[in-house]
């Protein structure tokens, strides 16, 4: 499971567009975002830099806060 902090995502908008940005890096990934705190809870075999990569792309600057 990874935690991701990504202090620009402040509405349901930029939860889809950061769910999608998830999803193309792992289609089966289970993706749960948290508005209040910025956090994104991603359950997946893939890669934390993987999906930092894809949501800077995507415009949203993430940081990998924990992965285990
Ligand atoms: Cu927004």
């Amino acid at each position: 499971m990874l935690k991701l902090n990504v202090p620009d995502m402040t509405c349901g908008h930029c939860a889809g567009v950061i769910t999608k940005a998830i999803r193309s890096v792992d289609a089966g990934a289970k993706v749960d975002i948290d508005l209040k705190i910025q956090t994104v809870t991603i359950e997946t075999k893939a890669d934390g830099s993987a999906f930092a990569k894809a949501l800077d792309a995507a415009g949203y600057p993430a940081m990998v806060s924990s992965a285990q």
